[in-house]
């Protein structure tokens, strides 16, 4: 059965990290209840969902998607870009250990999991943010040996590669074209988010199935006019702290 890997909320979440909102105020009670309902929506979807317990001193620890990059084949453990958040990664290795083997970042490289697109064997990384060349090298030299291809990609404006671009369905991305180039995506049905809604690029797509925040309504109906039906999980207090629907889980599938 496929395992997602989720963690709980710190308590001191309201300390997260920001780099292009201002802080606002987050409801911790809601955040819980949105937490509940996306693991809900995971264990619906027939994966067998792990929660690690949150850590007080890591107010950004339910994002567990920056801590790893999960493929068939392997786990590679990374180095976050935010020093804050390093210590992340000891706890989601602890739980990644029994389903994959593990390879690690190493220092001065930095990657955040939220920058790493996997497109089939096509790997794209956004650079320039929390994951430097180093890191990105790095990670191609990892992950040669199973024939991936890893390519750094310039961002813009947003804080990770899946800020700006998530893949929706077998053979379509969403993407906001402010945030990273579509010329990217040549060979792939492109869907733009609406101009209202720069950061609902967000998507996360299991088997056949996307789980999409409800609060972007515009892009929604872009997506639905596409043929793309998602399952609606409210996610608007991670959103507070910069997060989205694909930050709070890790999915090993069969390998
Ligand atoms: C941070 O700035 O690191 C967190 N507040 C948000 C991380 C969101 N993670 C993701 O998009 N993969």
């Amino acid at each position: 059965m496929p395992i997602a890997i989720t963690r709980g909320i710190s308590p001191r979440f309201a300390e997260c990290e920001l780099t292009h909102l201002g802080r606002t105020p987050i409801d911790m009670g809601q955040a819980e209840r949105e937490h509940a309902a996306y693991v809900l929506a995971l264990r619906g979807l027939g994966l067998d969902v792990i929660t690690l317990p949150a850590a007080a001193d890591l107010p950004d620890c339910v994002f567990v998607e920056d801590a790893a990059v999960v493929l068939p084949e392997c786990a590679v453990i990374t180095r976050p870009g935010a020093a804050s958040r390093r210590a992340e990664t000891t706890a989601v290795a602890a739980a990644l250990q029994p389903w994959r083997q593990l390879l690690h970042i190493r220092e001065p490289g930095t990657l955040d999991g939220g920058d790493v697109l996997v497109l089939d064997k096509h790997i794209l990384v956004g650079a320039g943010g929390r994951s430097n060349a180093e890191g990105i090298a790095q990670l191609g030299e990892l992950l040669a040996p199973w024939g991936y291809r890893v390519e750094a990609v310039p961002l813009h404006g947003c804080l990770h590669l899946k800020s700006a671009v998530t893949q929706v369905s077998e053979d379509t991305v969403l993407l906001n074209p402010a945030w990273v180039e579509p010329g990217l995506f040549a060979g792939w049905r492109c869907i733009e988010v609406d101009p209202s809604e720069p950061d609902a690029a967000n998507a996360l797509l299991i088997g056949a199935q996307l789980i999409y925040a409800r609060h972007h309504v515009r892009t929604r109906e872009r997506l639905i006019a596409a043929g793309i039906h998602p399952l609606l999980v409210d996610a608007g207090e991670v959103a507070k702290a910069e997060g989205a629907v694909t930050c709070c889980s890790l999915i090993c599938q069969d390998p």
